[in-house]
Order: C-alpha cells, then structure tokens, then sequence
C-alpha cells in the first residue's frame, strides 16, 4: 500500500495533467529509417540480411521462410494451444465476419443515383514484435479481418527468436488465417520491406500491427512516404472504475494483467470507497510474487495511478476525459453505465469480464486506440481492411433537374468550367426533348 501514492478527490482543475501519458521517447530515428528505407528499395533482400545482422546480430541465409518450414514449424504446437487457438480464431472471425458493412444504393434526387461499395485493401502488412513474447494473438487479431475481406496479399513480418526459431504457435495461427510465408525481419528493417518491398513481395499500401520505438518510427516515415498505418502507437494502457460490489482479488490480477505488458504499461484505478483500494493493494503485493514477469510489472505499477472519487459519475466524467485504450467497470449495474462511456478502445462490462478475454478469445480486436487516441479514433476493425468507393448515375432526367443547382453553386464558387460541365448536357437533353 505504501508503496502506491493516492489522489483523494482531485478537483476538475487537475484533471488534465493526471490523465497525461508519459512523454514519448522523441528519439531522432528519422535519419536511420531514411538509410534503411533507401538501402531497402535498392538493394532488396541483400540490404534486409545485413541490416537484420547489423541491428538483430542476427545472420540469416534467407529472410523468408516458406511454406514448407510454416508447416514444419506449426507442427510443434502443443495440442491444448492448438484447441485454444482454434476456438479463439473462431470467435475472432465470427465477430469481425458481423461487421462486414452493406453496401449503399440511393436515389438522392429524381434520376440521381448514388451507389457506395467497398473493397478490400489489396496489399496490407502485417508486424508481429518479437521480444520476450511471441504475440501470436496480435498475428490473430490482424491476420482474420485480412483473410475475412479477402486481401490479395498479406505479407507479415516478425523476427526469429534467440534461437533463430519462429515460434511455433505463431506458425501455427499465421496457417490457419492462410498466410504462406513469413519475412523473418524485425525492426526499422521490417518497416522498409514491407513499404519498398522484397525481392518476392511487393511494396504494400497498409502496414499494422505494434513495435518498439524503432517500429514505431519507421511506421511514421513509411506514412510520410505514402503508406497508410493502423494507429498512432503509444504504450498499452488499462482504466479500471470499482465500486463496492467489485472482487478485490479480480481488480489486482486485471491491473497486474496490464502492468506484465511493460515498464511503461498504464495502470489507473478509480474507486469511490477507500477500503476497496486498500483491499486491492493487498491482493496486488500478494499476486505479484509470484508472477514471472514480476520486475517489468513493479516498473509499470511505480508509474500506476490510483484514485478516489465521491461517486460512480465523476470516474466515469474522469474516464472519458483519459480515453483509456480498455476500461473495465467493476461496478454494481455495470450496464447502465454504458450509455455514458464517450471516450474508450474497447470495454469491459462487469465483474466477469478480464481485459484477457478481450486480449485472446471473447472476439473482439485488441489493436486499440492508446495515449488519449479513443477519443479520436476507432480500434482496428474490419473497416481498416476496407476502402469504399463511391459511384454515381445520373438520367437524362437526373442531370436537367440537377444542373440548375451544380450551375448556381459552381457560379458562386466563381468555377464557371463547372457550371460549364453540367449547363452543356443539360442543354443537349433540354434540345433533344428527353
Ligand atoms: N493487451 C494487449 C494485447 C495483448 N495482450 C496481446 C496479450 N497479448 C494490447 O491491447
Ligand atoms: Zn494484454
């Protein structure tokens, strides 16, 4: 308990400055992504061996690996995962396949016709981090709203293990979602290829999926360049609002859940009862001893912020002022709540519902909006796959009982070759007598 600070009742007034992150590490990494990125679209495979020996001290004969090692290497899995990854790669499509939008067809206008339909993006990358996890979900998370829409090529990136290895269940998930090779390349390096291309891939138009402060940057430059990105990328993060019905043992094991993620994870707690917190600090110092990652989670829970508030509104006033990427309501009719949460990635209704349901198998996507981007922007989704594109027809009828408008509007616009495009075929109806 004493090793955590309390904020009891904070006024309004200080509200912005608790619910600031972090200041991102602004390291200059441009230069390095300019080098890499050029190197890459010269030099291809050649450039990506030597940055990923020079970066990764890694030294590959190839940086693919084929069909044929996905398979070998899938193989490894331990059945009791295979199931789980079964289950959840289920849920995930099931989930995702509901939000495939429908078309629109409209006439807005007597013989005006206006039609909006979708299509998916053709080339998208997938990165997958390497690190002291092999997050084969994230690799879930992207790669089933890929295969759903039908992108015509997913290229995915993620760097061999310490054993030169790719993990098994990385493998195995990468099958399932019908990918058929993987570019082993990590980093900077990883970014280029996938915006300059390989010597077998090409360059794509969309790249997602989350990375170190390296990745990151690169993502950034490969934007400048043209590329479309997922999300601006920040340090995950968890809100959790309890009330007194909340499980004290369940709101520790949901803050460590998030604190394991790394040093700079994000941990905030609102309560409106002191006892619940300290009860939940008790149930944390008890939790953490013997979790493995327990270094990284006291580095994380250090930053943590934990605060008081005389009733359930002002948290979620707080809550929607912060944006967490995920926020858990550990609160007595969690439900009418609901209607209230304006800023969140993703939420978690009830005392039964973890942020690790949502991180592995319940169906949602965990690539969410962190850093206060909730407010802003949606978590990815099968939208971020999809591109729309409008189309329009107008009759002969159509474009004489529209042009008057175009005419007035483009004239005041001082456009007169507008008002021009449309007056002519007005006309040329008017004269013919359609
Ligand atoms: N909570 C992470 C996702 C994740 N958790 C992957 C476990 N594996 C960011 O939303
Ligand atoms: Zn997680």
């Amino acid at each position: 308990m004493k090793t955590y600070k309390l904020i009891d009742n904070p006024s309004r007034k200080l509200w912005d400055s608790l619910c600031m992150r972090p200041l991102l590490d602004h390291q200059n990494l441009k230069n390095l992504c300019r080098e890499v990125f050029e190197s890459v679209s010269i030099k291809k495979d050649v450039a990506l061996l030597a940055y990923t020996e020079k970066f990764d001290q890694v030294k590959l004969s190839s940086i693919y690996l084929d069909e044929k090692e996905l398979q070998k290497n899938a193989y490894q899995i331990d059945e009791p995962l295979k199931i789980a990854i079964n289950q959840a790669y289920e849920n995930i499509s099931q989930f995702h396949i509901a939000q495939i939008p429908q078309a629109v067809k409209l006439e807005t206008f007597p013989g005006v016709f206006c039609t909006q339909e979708f299509r998916a993006i053709e080339k998208v990358g997938l990165y997958i981090p390497g690190g002291s996890a092999p997050l084969f979900s994230t690799l879930l998370m992207l790669a089933i709203p890929a295969q759903i829409v039908g992108c015509k090529e997913v290229v995915l990136c993620t760097p061999v293990n310490r054993s030169g290895k790719i993990d098994a269940a990385l493998c195995y998930a990468a099958q399932l979602c019908g990918i058929k090779q993987i570019l082993k390349l990590g980093g900077v390096q990883a970014i280029a290829a996938l915006s300059q291309g390989t010597e077998r891939t090409s360059p794509v138009y969309k790249i997602f999926g989350p990375g170190n402060q390296y990745v990151v940057a690169a993502k950034q430059y490969a934007q400048e360049q043209g590329v479309a990105i997922d999300l601006p990328a920040g340090p995950s993060e968890v809100l959790v609002i309890a009330d007194d019905s909340a499980n004290p043992d369940f709101i520790a094991a949901d803050l460590l859940s998030q604190a394991e993620h790394g040093p700079d994870s994000q941990v905030v707690l609102l309560v409106t009862n002191v006892d619940i917190l300290e009860q939940v600090m008790l149930k944390l110092d008890e939790q953490l001893e013997s979790l493995p990652r327990r270094n990284i989670v006291k580095l994380a829970l250090s930053q943590s912020r934990f605060i008081v508030f005389d009733d359930l509104d002002t948290c979620i006033d707080f809550s929607n002022v912060y944006a967490p990427e995920h926020l858990i309501l550990s609160i007595d009719k969690a439900d009418s709540y609901l209607s209230s949460i304006q800023n969140a990635g993703s939420v978690f209704v009830g005392n039964y519902s973890p942020e690790s349901a949502g991180d592995y198998a319940s169906g949602t996507n965990h690539t969410l909006p962190t850093n206060g981007y909730a407010k802003s922007y949606s978590g990815v989704n099968i939208d971020a796959f999809l591109k729309k594109i409008t189309f329009q027809k107008l009759t002969a009828k159509g474009i004489a009982k529209i042009s008057p408008i175009v005419e007035t509007m483009a004239k005041a616009e001082g456009l007169e070759a507008h008002a021009l495009a449309s007056r002519l075929r007005r006309e040329f109806v008017e004269n013919k007598g359609e």
